[in-house]
């Protein structure tokens, strides 16, 4: 196992990666900006490095103050944690350049799904579902993109291949529109990421959003550890996650997991990740890959016993896989809340200093969360302050563990979204199960 780790990156997820770390006696620095000079994980590393100010770009996004910092505290891996620099193809080669281990796939792989049309011919290839479409970039032509939408069939999605995760998409819903709509998603494109090109699919009008997690090693042995449904979400920020997705059976998670699993061994993907598919009608169209740890692994820690991060570290350290597929089961339920420090009615963030702190806990409830009572919450990052998760044996035994835990939990000084989650615990369509990916904005619209 390696002797020394950076954890690049900040908050809940730099404790959690730390934790992961002492159980695997891997010496921990932390690399940290100026305004979090008093994180949790900060204290608790063996060794801390200032790697500029507050603000992310010239901090947690800067590849050279991270590979800066591995090099003069002697580290020998890098985990880049979530957002930041996690799926970038550029930081992971300059990683693996300066002699570290960096601990997710290999940069060609990042590299392949960060372009989603490139990571939809992969996975077309491999056999996995997809979503009918352009297969392939847009064309210059007007008749050409004419007949290609026609053929696909109204209403469609222009989506950017540098895009994801929400960013420059526009949904067309017939030819009038088409052409403009395809140039200005081009434009702005071009502006976001540099790179204009564009692909359609069919428009699919109201999905769930279902993801399989996987997990593979230096040797292609590869598992899935089953599905997390992420379907409550406002503006492409997933606010409550469960695992497994209610109504999804064994069969179809088998079937959909051992098409990952081939994808994976197709691709050489080493590391943990997740295949995002939109659920609609009892099919599943992939539509792109998570080359990182998410969020919401900790649902699926507790449907499966298996920690992700731990995982994540000996893959990264050239260890086997501990288990094959047979090995894994998804047993009972878990479903995780993301804390924010936000208006619960206006979601607008809201930073500053927490002055009395209670977590909840008890059988089967866990608290990922870096805050403590007296801890300021800074305004130069995205404002997850916790995930509260709960497991039970089934998926009412998990609702009702959360209820509990939600009014045991007091954060005071700071305007939290405990609120929106006690509300969702008890709404009627949420505790049915399997609400489409828009059912949180029409509610809150209502
Ligand atoms: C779609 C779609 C409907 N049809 N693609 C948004 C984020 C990015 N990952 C892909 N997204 C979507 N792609 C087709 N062909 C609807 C969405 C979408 C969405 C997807 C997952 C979770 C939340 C979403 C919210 C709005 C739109």
């Amino acid at each position: 196992m390696f002797e020394k780790l950076v954890i690049a990156n900040r908050g809940e997820i730099a404790l959690r990666i730390l934790r992961a770390c002492r159980e695997l006696g891997v010496r921990t620095v932390a690399v940290h900006s100026d305004a979090d000079r008093h994180l949790k994980h900060v204290r608790l590393a063996d060794e801390s490095v200032c790697i500029g100010p507050a603000q992310a770009n010239e901090s947690y996004l800067s590849i050279p103050a991270v590979v800066s910092a591995a090099e003069v505290t002697d580290a020998v891996a890098i985990h880049p944690g979530y957002g930041f620099l996690s799926e970038n193809a550029d930081f992971a080669e300059r990683v693996e350049k300066s002699g570290f281990v960096f601990v997710g796939p290999r940069p060609e792989t990042i590299r392949l799904m960060g372009d989603k049309v490139s990571a939809i011919a992969a996975m077309k290839a491999a056999k996995v579902p997809c979503v009918p479409g352009s297969d392939g970039p847009l064309p210059e032509q007007a008749d050409e993109n004419l007949r290609i939408a026609r053929d696909v069939g109204y209403p469609i999605i222009i989506k950017a291949a540098a895009g994801g995760g929400g960013r420059g998409m526009r949904v067309v819903h017939g030819e009038a529109t088409l052409l403009n709509a395809i140039s200005l998603t081009r434009t702005e494109a071009k502006a976001a990421f540099g790179d204009d090109t564009v692909y359609i699919e069919k428009y699919l009008e109201c999905p769930r959003h279902i993801e399989i997690q996987v997990l593979a090693d230096h040797d292609g042995n590869t598992v899935h550890l089953g599905e997390r449904d992420c379907s409550m979400q406002r503006r492409h920020q997933k606010v409550i996650e469960e695992a497994p997705a209610p109504g999804i059976t064994r069969r179809m998670r088998d079937r959909l997991g051992a098409r990952c699993v081939k994808a994976c061994k197709d691709i050489g993907y080493r590391g943990a990740g997740t295949f995002e598919f939109l659920f609609q009608d009892g099919e599943f169209y992939f539509i792109e890959m998570n080359t990182r740890l998410q969020v919401e692994h900790p649902v699926t820690e507790f449907v499966t016993g298996i920690d992700l991060v731990k995982a994540q570290l000996l893959v990264a350290a050239g260890e086997p896989l501990p288990y094959k597929q047979s090995d894994i089961e998804v047993r009972g339920h878990a479903i995780e809340c993301r804390i924010n420090a936000e208006d619960p009615e206006s979601f607008m963030p809201s930073p500053g200093t927490i002055d009395f702190l209670h977590q909840p806990g008890g059988p089967g409830v866990r608290v990922d969360s870096h805050v403590y009572s007296g801890y300021s919450v800074p305004p130069y990052y995205d404002s997850l302050i916790g995930k509260l998760i709960c497991y039970g044996d089934d998926r009412a035994a998990a609702l009702a563990r959360m209820r509990t835990a939600l009014t045991e939990y007091v954060i005071d000084g700071i305007k939290t979204n405990l609120p929106l989650h006690a509300r969702l615990l008890k709404d009627a369509a949420f505790i049915e199960g399997g609400v489409s990916i828009h059912y949180l904005e029409n509610r809150l619209s209502r």
